[in-house]
C-alpha cells in the first residue's frame, strides 16, 4: 500500500493520468531486469516500470507520486552493487532509458551537458571525438549511465590522478521529492551564492532527488602511458612500491589483487600466466610515459624495488595491445566472481593505514570465517580495497547473506576503528544500509533525516536506501 491507501496498481494509474504519454511495463521480464542492480540477495518486485523522457515528465511524476505516495525507485545502468536501484517492496522503478541525449557539447567551456540515461563509455567517446577526455573509468563503463555514476559518485581506477565523478560535474538539474526542478551550479566554475546542493545530491542514491541532466567537465586527453604488472611479496612490499613509484612518476592508477582474484580471471577469462613467479599479491600501475625519460625512471625505480625485495618480477607494457591485456587482469575480477554470488566489502580507509588494515582484516576474516573464501582488490591508491566473500556452493544464499552479516559486524567495527568507511565507491544503497552507523555519526545521521526531509517530504524517493525508512520501515537486521 502507499501512504494513503492508494493501491499500487491504481498509483500507476495516477503517475499516468499525471503523465500523458509516459511509457509504463508491466511485463514480467521487465519487471524481473529493472526492479534490481547487479546484486542478487534481494528478489526483484517492483509493481512497474516506467520510462520518462523528459524532465517535465520526470517533475510530473514525482508531483502526483508524492501526493499518492507512490514510492520511486530510480535506475540506471542497473549496475550498482549495494542493491540501490532494487525495488522489493511494490516500489514503480524509475527508468532513464529513454533520456540519453547528449544535450550539448562546449568547445570553450570543455563541457558535455547530457541527460540521465547516457551510458558512461558514450560520454568517454564523445570527449575523444572532441580531442578531450572523460577521466572517470571502471568495468562496468559500458552499461553503466551517468545519472547513476553521479547518484553514486562512482570512482573506477583512475581517481588516484583524476577524482571522482563528483569532480567533474560542473551542472546538475534534478527533480526533487517535492516536484521542483532545481538548476544547481549552472557549468560555471565558480559559484559562491551560498550552499553549492548539486553536491548534496551527488551519491545520495537517488533518495534526495531525480537527476534529469547533467554537465560534465572534461579534460586534455592523457599523455601516452606505459602500465605495469608486478608480483609483490608483502602488504608492506606493496605500500613501500606504491611510495617509491609515484615519488618517481606521474601514476594514474596504483591497483592491487590477491593470488585467489588472479586465479579466479585467469580461469575465467582464459588468460595466462602474467609471469612465471607466483606472488601472494599483485599490483597494477599506469604511469604518464611521454618518452624515453620517464621509461628510464620507471626502470630504474623498478630495479631498485626488486633489489629491496619488494618485487618479485613484474612485466611492463610494449603497445597498447599489452596495455589493454595487462588491465584484462584486474578489470575483470568483479566479473570473474559475480556468479559465486560474492558479499561485497567496499571498504576505505586512508592510504597510511592501509597496512595495517588489510593485516588486521586478514588476520580477523581467517579466525573468523576460515572456511569462507576472501578475494582482496582495489584501488591501493586512494585506500578503497574490496574485500568478497564467496559464497560457498553448498550454502545457500540466506545463510550465506546471515553468516556475511555476522562477519560485517567485526569487520566493520574493524573498518570503524581505523576511521574508515564502510562504503568507499558503491554506495549504501539497500545492503549496507544497517551499518551506516558504522561510518557516520548519529548526530550526521540524523542531520542527514533532516535533509532527506527536506527535500522529499513524503519519503517517496527510493525509501529504505542509504537512511532507514521512516514511513515504511524495512525490519531491521542489524
Ligand atoms: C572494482 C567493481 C565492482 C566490484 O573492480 O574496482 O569497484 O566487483 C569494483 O567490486
Ligand atoms: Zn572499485
Amino acid at each position: 500500500m502507499t501512504n494513503n491507501n492508494t493501491t499500487f496498481a491504481d498509483a500507476v494509474l495516477v503517475l499516468q493520468n499525471a503523465c500523458p504519454g509516459l511509457t509504463v511495463s508491466t511485463q514480467p521480464n521487465v519487471l524481473e531486469s529493472h526492479g534490481r542492480d547487479a546484486t542478487r540477495f534481494r528478489n526483484p518486485a517492483p509493481t512497474a516500470i516506467v520510462f520518462p523522457d523528459s524532465a517535465q515528465q520526470v517533475q510530473a511524476m514525482v508531483r502526483a507520486a508524492a501526493d499518492a505516495g507512490v514510492p520511486l525507485v530510480p535506475s540506471g545502468g542497473r549496475t550498482g552493487l549495494s542493491g540501490g536501484a532494487v525495488a522489493a517492496q511494490g516500489e514503480v522503478v524509475v527508468s532513464f532509458d529513454r533520456m540519453r541525449k547528449v544535450l550539448d557539447f562546449n568547445a570553450v567551456d570543455r563541457t558535455v551537458t547530457v541527460e540521465p540515461g547516457v551510458v558512461t563509455a558514450a560520454v568517454q567517446e564523445l570527449a575523444i571525438q572532441n580531442g578531450l577526455y572523460y577521466p572517470v573509468s571502471f568495468a562496468a563503463e559500458g552499461s553503466s549511465q551517468i545519472g547513476g555514476n553521479v547518484a553514486t559518485n562512482a570512482g573506477g581506477i583512475r581517481v588516484l590522478k583524476y577524482g571522482l565523478t563528483r569532480d567533474r560535474v560542473t551542472g546538475l538539474k534534478v527533480v526533487t521529492g517535492r516536484g521542483d526542478l532545481l538548476d544547481c551550479n549552472r557549468g560555471l566554475i565558480k559559484n559562491a551564492s551560498g550552499y553549492d546542493l548539486r553536491h548534496l545530491f551527488i551519491a545520495s542514491e537517488g533518495t534526495l532527488g531525480l537527476i534529469v541532466e547533467i554537465t560534465l567537465k572534461l579534460i586534455n586527453p592523457p599523455l601516452p602511458s606505459r602500465v605495469l604488472m608486478l608480483g609483490i611479496e608483502s602488504v608492506d612490499a606493496l605500500m613501500n612500491v606504491f611510495g617509491s613509484l609515484r615519488t618517481a612518476l606521474e601514476l594514474t592508477a596504483f591497483e592491487f589483487f590477491s593470488d585467489r582474484a588472479l586465479a579466479h580471471v585467469r580461469r575465467a577469462q582464459n588468460l595466462p600466466q602474467p609471469f612465471e613467479t607466483s606472488c601472494p599479491f599483485y599490483a597494477i600501475t599506469e604511469f604518464d610515459c611521454a618518452g624515453e625519460a620517464e621509461e628510464q625512471k620507471a626502470m630504474a625505480c623498478l630495479e631498485a624495488c626488486t633489489d629491496r625485495g619488494w618485487v618479485q618480477d613484474g612485466v611492463i607494457s610494449q603497445n597498447d595491445r599489452q596495455i589493454e591485456e595487462l588491465w584484462r587482469y584486474r578489470e575483470g575480477i568483479s566479473e570473474s566472481i559475480s556468479h559465486f554470488p560474492p558479499y561485497k566489502n567496499d571498504l576505505s580507509v586512508t592510504v597510511s593505514r592501509v597496512p595495517e588494515f588489510l593485516r588486521r582484516m586478514n588476520l580477523l576474516m581467517n579466525d573468523i570465517c576460515p572456511n569462507f573464501e576472501v578475494v582482496w582488490y582495489g584501488h591501493i591508491g586512494d585506500g578503497n580495497l574490496h574485500m568478497n566473500i564467496l559464497k560457498p556452493a553448498d550454502m545457500n544464499l540466506r545463510e550465506f547473506e546471515a553468516k556475511s552479516h555476522e562477519i560485517s559486524a567485526q569487520s566493520y567495527a574493524l573498518t570503524e576503528e581505523l576511521g574508515g568507511s564502510i562504503s568507499a565507491e558503491h554506495g549504501i544503497g539497500l545492503l549496507k544500509q544497517p551499518w551506516l552507523k558504522r561510518a557516520r555519526s548519529e548526530a550526521e545521521i540524523q542531520l542527514m533525516h533532516g535533509i532527506k526531509n527536506l527535500f522529499d517530504p513524503a519519503g517517496i524517493l527510493n525509501p529504505g536506501k542509504v537512511l532507514q525508512d521512516t514511513n515504511r520501515m524495512e525490519k531491521s537486521t542489524a
